[in-house]
This record gives C-alpha cells, sequence and structure tokens, in this order.
C-alpha cells in the first residue's frame, strides 16, 4: 500500500511530534519574539529602515563555503534561492533617500551533512542591515548598542522565561563596549581552531576582525591581504552569531576581488555593471543569527532548540 509509512519515517515522525509538543516551547519562542521586537524598537530609535525580505533571486551571496546548490526556474529565467541579501542590500542603498536598512531575511543554505553540529542549520533566518558610507568601527559601535538594548530589555521583559530555562541571567550582563581581536593574532596564540577556544573562555562577546572570505568584503589597502570585516563571537563556547563588514563597491577592485577567488563575472554581470557605472554605494553591515541570539540567550545546548521543525543538516528523512 502507497500510504504506509517506513519505520525511518515512523522514527522521523516520532521525534516531530516530541519536538513540536515540547512543553519549553512557548517559553523559548517568547523569548525570540520579544528578542525580535527589541531589535525592532532599537531600529526604529535608530532611524533604521525596514525592508521586506526576497527568497529567491538570480544571483545572491557567493558564500565561503560549500554548499549544495540548487535552482529555481521562473520565466525561463534560473533563481537561486536567497543565501544572504547582501547584494540586494548595496542595491538598495542606491537610493539617495535611504540611509540605513535591515531585513529580517530568511536564508536557505544547503549545507552538507558535514555541518550537522550545534549551530547549522540549512534554513535559518537573519537580521541583515547594511549602512551607507559607513566604516567598520561605525557599525561595531551600532551592534554594541544594539545587543546591550536587547539584553536589558530581555532582562526587564523575560527574566521569568530566561531564568527558567538558562538557570540564570548572568550571561546578559555584558560591558558597553566588546573587546575586539584580530583572527592573525588567535590564531597564533590558539591554532586552528581559535574561535571556539577564545568563544569558551570569554564570558562576554567579543569581535573578531580580519577574514578571508567573500570577494565583497573590503581588503584593507593600508595592509593587503587583510580585510575590513569582522564576527561577533557569542562567549561560552557559543561561537559565532553575527558576521559582516566594509564593502568592496568600486568597479575595479570588484573585478581583482572576484578575479582572486575565480568567481565567474558572467553570473555577475549586471552586478558588475551597476558598479562600473559608479551606482554601487560605499556601505558596510552585518547580518545578526536569529536563532543562534536566542539560542546564546536562552542558554540552549543546540540551535535545533530553538526551532519546531528539523533543519539540521544531512538528517534524513524531512517529513514536514
Ligand atoms: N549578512 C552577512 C553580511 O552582511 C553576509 C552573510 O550572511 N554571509 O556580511
Amino acid at each position: 500500500m502507497k500510504d504506509v509509512i517506513n519505520n525511518e519515517e515512523i522514527e522521523a515522525l516520532e521525534k516531530v511530534v516530541k519536538k513540536v509538543k515540547r512543553p519549553e516551547l512557548k517559553e523559548i519562542l517568547s523569548v525570540q519574539q520579544q528578542i525580535l521586537r527589541a531589535i525592532d524598537e532599537f531600529m526604529i530609535k535608530e532611524d533604521v529602515t525596514r525592508v521586506m525580505p526576497l527568497m529567491m533571486a538570480p544571483i545572491t551571496d557567493t558564500l565561503n563555503h560549500d554548499v549544495e546548490e540548487t535552482e529555481l526556474n521562473y520565466c525561463g529565467q534560473k533563481f537561486d534561492v536567497m543565501k544572504s541579501m547582501i547584494f540586494h542590500k548595496q542595491l538598495i542603498l542606491m537610493n539617495e533617500g535611504l540611509e540605513k536598512i535591515y531585513i529580517v531575511s530568511p536564508n536557505i543554505r544547503l549545507e552538507r551533512p558535514e555541518r550537522n553540529d550545534t549551530r547549522h542549520l540549512f534554513e535559518f533566518s537573519q537580521v541583515d542591515f547594511e549602512f551607507k558610507n559607513a566604516k567598520m568601527d561605525d557599525v561595531l559601535s551600532f551592534i554594541e548598542k544594539l545587543v546591550s538594548y536587547v539584553f536589558s530589555d530581555l532582562k526587564e521583559k523575560c527574566s521569568k522565561e530566561i531564568i527558567n530555562i538558562a538557570g540564570s541571567l548572568d550571561h546578559l550582563n555584558i560591558s558597553k563596549s566588546f573587546d575586539r581581536y584580530r583572527t592573525e593574532d588567535l590564531y597564533e596564540k590558539y591554532g586552528e581552531d581559535f574561535e571556539k577556544i577564545a568563544s569558551e573562555k570569554a564570558v562576554e562577546p567579543f569581535f573578531l576582525i580580519n577574514h578571508k572570505r567573500e570577494f565583497y568584503d573590503k581588503e584593507d589597502l593600508n595592509n593587503p591581504g587583510t580585510y575590513l570585516n569582522y564576527d561577533l563571537i557569542w562567549p561560552r563556547g557559543y561561537v559565532e552569531g553575527l558576521s559582516g563588514g566594509e564593502r568592496e563597491f568600486e568597479y575595479e577592485r570588484i573585478l581583482v576581488r572576484m578575479d582572486e577567488i575565480g568567481q565567474s563575472r558572467e553570473l555577475f554581470r549586471n552586478y558588475i555593471e551597476i558598479a562600473k557605472r559608479g551606482l554601487l554605494p560605499q556601505t558596510a553591515g552585518a547580518g545578526l543569527g536569529v536563532e543562534r541570539i536566542t539560542r546564546y540567550v536562552l542558554q540552549l545546548d543546540g540551535i535545533d532548540d530553538v526551532t519546531i521543525f528539523n533543519r539540521k543538516p544531512g538528517e534524513t528523512p524531512y517529513i514536514f
């Protein structure tokens, strides 16, 4: 009979029922809702304009790691699922009336099964923001203020839920400004696994500056081979929670950076044309992982403790 489910599906189905019905779900979701509300309030206060997300586009984030590729077809054209709205953020800021924007952006990255860990989902959301004419320091101090605002708001409004789940509020007591480390220095100190080790040792969030990654993050021409980009690292082993950078926006520089990493120009020909016409504004920004900040605030073991349906890489079969 075609409608009989197999044993693997029965197992998956029982897991889904258990996950959906778990008693702590309401508290987890209320805290996440309050995080998003506090972010919205802060953005309004800082005059950052909210833009609605796109979920598919002819070009999207090239990422600096390999994912399973997929494509959608519409009107004879190929679309990719949105991996991040990085290029769209730059394009939106061509509008002269817009200086600062943000998007609560659902992203799909079909991560390889090797990324089945405590921090990756193949479908997640990030609060993605971008500011015109901003520099790295402007964005870093914006992030410090944003995180402090959200944590104080949560301590005031969700202390009961957070204490129930996390056991305390200590991890939300943070300094006004966060330490800044450079990747090369921490690499020297701790070796390959520096991000994880430094996160485990830290009790407050900190910034990790200079990552060699996508072509759109700006190279520091005063110190070639280094980059004006940054991550926010959650302490206590919760690792990366945000990443961003100043952006390449000049035609020549974009071509140099694309060639360096072997990025095909064909797919990006229209983006390149915008840059060639001098239309791409100078910007900097970042994206804050929603499920990751919720996981940190609630000190949950894994990222999937935040979600309702299973979106952990490589855990087939997915039944809902
Ligand atoms: N949102 C990130 C940024 O603004 C990019 C990403 O998600 N890969 O840099």
